[in-house]
């Protein structure tokens, strides 16, 4: 049987699709510190635009993740934010095209540079109170923004390359936990089964993304762990990445890539939440849920969001006062749940 995008989102799909097949010259850009699904979806999109001959430049808020580059065809696809042909690349640009997120603080110094385009929102997190407009396909049914660039690509009957297919295959890979979490339903493996089909490799993929991890982010775990607190009778667990070893092994986010699931794994834990201090001194928190607790809700009550049960948020430091902070409102989350359950 032959693919179908799910009816639902098709009106949306083909009003994007014909938004990007018609711009010439387009800037594509995600969140700050890009994951597999927007550095994916980026990929593929642009190697799917350019196969269409339009322009097409990846400008994110933060540095291109190095794991995830050899997805991106060209590399000077990537150009930096804070390069003047970043600019003139936008100057020059008819359209803006943002993945993986619809809010206008999640991709930081690129909203001022792309503020004159029309803009195309493709995204799957809830709507926030920062909405960029434009056109949109958002749809949180998709288990990855991933899933929806297959369908714009679908609606458009391809072409289909090698750089798209891998693009969209480490989008749902990554943000279903490698097919493990709720959102790996049938419509996502649907679209998985298109891009196998196609050539796609799952071994090759997963060893690309969870088999050539660099030994400081060992390093920098070692450390992280001697932090782990649980408290059984609020279910919540917690870890704290030391900034001083941070910097002395020179991590980065993606060394940090999965480490807020050792508190979360940990039996009788309804959220799990892992701390680090950014440079500019404000502590940030990842918020995860067992399923119990909605902590998009949660991190919201600290200007954050994202997922019902994948979250983010920044709070001002010090360390020691936003930990207390947030893990007591983690505790009356968990407990307002239990009273009601
Ligand atoms: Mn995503």
């Amino acid at each position: 049987m032959s693919y179908r995008t799910p009816s639902h989102r098709a009106a949306a799909v083909n009003q994007v699709r014909n938004a990007l097949l018609a711009a010439r010259k387009a800037v594509l850009t995600t969140h700050l510190n890009a994951d597999g699904d927007g550095a994916g979806s980026e990929a593929a999109l642009a190697a799917w635009l350019r196969a269409n001959g339009t322009e097409a430049w990846i400008i994110n808020p933060t540095t291109f993740p190095d794991s995830f580059r050899f997805l991106v065809e060209q590399q000077d696809w990537v150009v930096s934010a804070g390069s003047s042909r970043a600019r003139d690349l936008c100057d020059a640009a008819d359209l803006a095209i943002v993945v993986d997120t619809g809010e206008v603080p999640r991709i930081g110094r690129v909203q001022q540079m792309i503020r004159h385009l029309p803009t195309v929102v493709i995204d799957h997190h809830p709507i926030g109170d920062h909405s960029i407009g434009g056109t949109s396909l958002r749809d949180v049914s998709a288990c990855a923004t991933g899933e929806l660039v297959h369908d714009i690509i679908h609606e458009a009957n391809g072409p289909w390359t090698s750089y798209i297919d891998e693009g969209i295959y480490i989008a749902i890979l990554t943000d279903t936990g490698g097919f493990r979490f709720e959102n790996a339903t049938a419509g996502c493996h649907r679209v998985v089964s298109e891009v196998i089909g196609r050539g796609v490799e799952p071994e090759a993929m997963h060893e690309r993304v969870f088999g050539s991890a660099r030994i400081r982010r060992y390093h920098l775990m070692q450390h992280a762990l001697a932090s782990l607190e649980h408290d059984p009778a609020h279910g919540v667990s917690w870890m704290i990445v030391p900034k001083d070893r941070y910097e002395e092994v020179e991590a980065s986010s993606e060394d940090l890539e999965g480490f807020v699931d050792i508190p979360r794994s940990i039996e009788g834990t309804e959220v799990g939440l892992l701390f680090r201090l950014t440079t500019s001194g404000d502590v940030k928190i990842s918020f995860r849920s067992n399923g119990l607790v909605d902590v998009n809700l949660l991190a919201r009550s600290f200007k954050g969001g994202g997922h019902v049960k994948a979250s983010g948020a920044l709070v001002s430091g010090p360390m020691e006062e936003a930990v207390p902070r947030v893990v007591d409102a983690a505790r009356a989350a968990v407990d307002g749940m239990r009273t009601i359950a």
